[in-house]
């Protein structure tokens, strides 16, 4: 077991103005797809940097172990959408006259919404509510004195510019191809189901991972003479519907951050010698990384040839290393944080337990091996991110056909909880000045809660359908709102693909519950489950947590929105009350 050793955190702390105050540099180049955040120069990187000495692999792989690269297979990923009637057209264009942002619009028999300026039409796929709507736009992370922003410019600083260029992308819409097929996603991947994802119609979607914006940003770093640039970051506010609990919102913030490796050397070599030089290069990288005191168990090896493995077109000496560097990379970033928490809550608590985490196996489509690291907090295992080799095919279509890197992609609120002590993940869109007037421009302070207003907690219990009603998806109907997770997806919960509807998802409690209640929904969870011995039907109980953080709620205020939330349930998901 490796464990933070939280004393000499603190002593370096105290010493090293430790991520307490930092400041901008001056922006780069911006590609045209992407907008660039401003970037921390290296000079104020947040912890004391001590360089360690790690040994270098020096045996070389075989040839033979290059086999060719892979290309996406479009068979396996892509999706269809259907080209647009004359009709569409002109109601897109009306959705343009009415200019009101983020508002759906019901008319003539045509649905739709302007979302930034740009008309989106819906369709029988769409399953995006208002209440989701109204909250694009807010752009948290740059507001410099939000805790999100605070957080993202401390985890930027961990990637210093020039060697990585730093992007914010907006506009919340991206099409299917871009979240998923681009990716490697397959088709029935539990990450595309409309239990799982906001879709604005058939071809769009609000994204659910940073990730979205991968292959664009793997493109920026296509291969440019002199350039030394060789990585990036990423960050956005993303969507999905997901379950109810105070470290779950259906919008959040991811940073995305990768970093690829060039073939080395002169070109007469051949590429074999080009391939060795690369994994010296990467060797000399990773004992040059900042040398971290941040201990963390391992779960498993770094890959395991059935359920993590090593790519095809990677050397297995090669794999390892990157996968050393990334690790260690994330674990400099994790310290960084939580050397800085720890220098703020100093100065207000007593003492401070070492932090527990541990990195275990992982699975996504665009990365092999894959991980994620876990840490200890309210004693449970909280996941702060997922990461890995980025698959070959992936680079291949950025035009890095000779580069190999690594990718990583976490949630913002996740760090800024630890960062700021925040309790509750609802806090972050909080516009309430005893939340917002805590927090401070390159400060971090830990938060202190301005009061504590009584849960209210009510039970609702209901017989599902037995069956699917018909092949009609369950959440296609525009008033609802939705919750549940994945970029990963949740195969646990999700029904993968909508050819298979299921009676009763679990993210559609969560979905009423977030429309009806908004930010006083605390958390829901499921009580009771029960199968009735003679005719089988199922019965479920969840218990539905309502409380303001900002005032105490009224009993008639909770019934009122408990009874709402029984009928919605009724009337949209076909339950039985009990
Ligand atoms: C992804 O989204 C991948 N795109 C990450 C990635 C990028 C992997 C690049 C490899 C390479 P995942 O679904 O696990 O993975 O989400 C990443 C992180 O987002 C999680 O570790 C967690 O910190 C955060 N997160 C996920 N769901 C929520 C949620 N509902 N609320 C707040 N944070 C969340
Ligand atoms: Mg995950």
């Amino acid at each position: 077991m490796r464990l933070l050793k939280t004393g000499a955190f603190v002593r370096q702390a105290r010493s090293a103005r430790i991520c307490t105050s930092y400041t901008l540099a001056a922006q780069p180049v911006c590609p045209p797809s992407l907008q660039y955040s401003r970037s921390i120069p290296h000079s104020q990187t947040p912890a004391t940097i001590r360089w360690s000495s790690t040994q270098t692999v020096t045996q070389p792989f075989p040839e033979q172990s290059v086999p060719p690269f892979r290309e996406v297979d479009p068979s396996k990923t892509a999706t269809q959408s259907s080209s647009p009637t004359s009709d569409d057209t002109a109601f897109k264009e009306h959705l343009q006259t009415i200019g009101k942002e983020s508002k759906i619009v019901h008319e003539s028999g045509k649905s739709g919404s302007l979302i930034l300026g740009k008309p989106y039409l819906f369709d029988q796929t769409t399953n995006v509510p208002q209440s989701i709507l109204d909250l694009v736009g807010r752009n948290l992370y740059d507001n410099p004195d939000h805790p999100l922003c605070i957080t993202r410019k401390l985890i930027e600083s961990c990637f210093p510019s020039p060697e990585f260029n730093h992007f914010i992308q907006a506009d919340p819409v991206v099409s299917v191809h871009d979240n998923f097929d681009v990716l490697g996603f397959p088709k029935d991947h539990p990450g595309r189901s409309r239990t799982d994802t906001y879709y604005l119609n058939s071809s769009h979607l609000l994204r659910t991972h940073t990730s979205a914006h991968q292959h664009a940003a793997f493109k920026s770093l296509a291969p440019e003479d002199g350039s030394v640039t060789s990585g990036y970051t990423i960050c956005a506010d993303v969507y999905r519907r997901d379950s109810i609990d105070k470290s779950h919102f259906p919008i959040f913030h991811q940073m995305e951050g990768a970093k690829v490796w060039a073939l080395d050397g002169d070109i007469s070599q051949t590429r074999y010698n080009r391939m060795l030089s690369r994994t010296q290069k990467i060797a000399t990288d990773l004992r040059n990384l900042p040398q971290t005191d941040f201990l963390v168990t391992e779960q498993n090896d770094n890959y395991h040839p059935e359920t993590n493995p090593i790519q095809e077109e990677h050397d297995k000496k090669e794999t390892v290393l990157l996968a050393r560097h990334l690790k260690r990379s994330l674990e400099f970033l994790i310290e960084s944080i939580f050397r800085a928490a720890q220098s703020a809550s100093n100065q207000t608590t007593s003492g401070n337990a070492p932090i527990k985490a541990r990195w275990i196996e992982a699975y996504f489509p665009f990365t092999s091996p894959s991980y994620e690291i876990e840490v200890e907090w309210n004693n449970t295992w909280l996941e702060l991110l997922g990461c890995g080799i980025v698959q070959h095919p992936i680079l291949n279509q950025a035009g890095l056909r000779e580069h190999v890197g690594w990718a990583w992609g976490l949630g913002i609120e996740r760090f800024a909880m630890l960062l700021f002590g925040i309790p509750d993940i609802r806090l972050f869109w909080s516009t309430d000045p005893r939340f917002l007037k805590q927090f401070s421009q390159g400060k971090i302070t830990q938060f202190e809660p301005f009061s504590k207003f009584p849960a209210c907690y009510k039970d609702i219990a209901f017989w599902i359908r037995s069956a699917p009603a018909s092949s009609t998806p369950v959440n296609s109907n525009l008033g609802s709102s939705g919750v549940a997770a994945a970029a990963g997806g949740d195969a646990t919960k999700a029904s993968p693909a909508e050819t298979q509807p299921a009676a009763f998802h679990e993210n559609d409690i969560m979905e009423v519950v977030r429309d009806v209640a908004g930010s006083l929904a605390e958390d829901v969870t499921l009580v009771d489950e029960f199968v009735h011995p003679s005719s089988g039907r199922k019965s479920l109980c969840y218990r539905i947590n309502y409380r303001s953080l900002e005032r105490t709620l009224q009993n008639d205020e909770v019934n009122a929105l408990h009874d709402e939330v029984g009928k919605r349930m009724v009337g949209l998901h076909g339950v039985e009350l009990r």
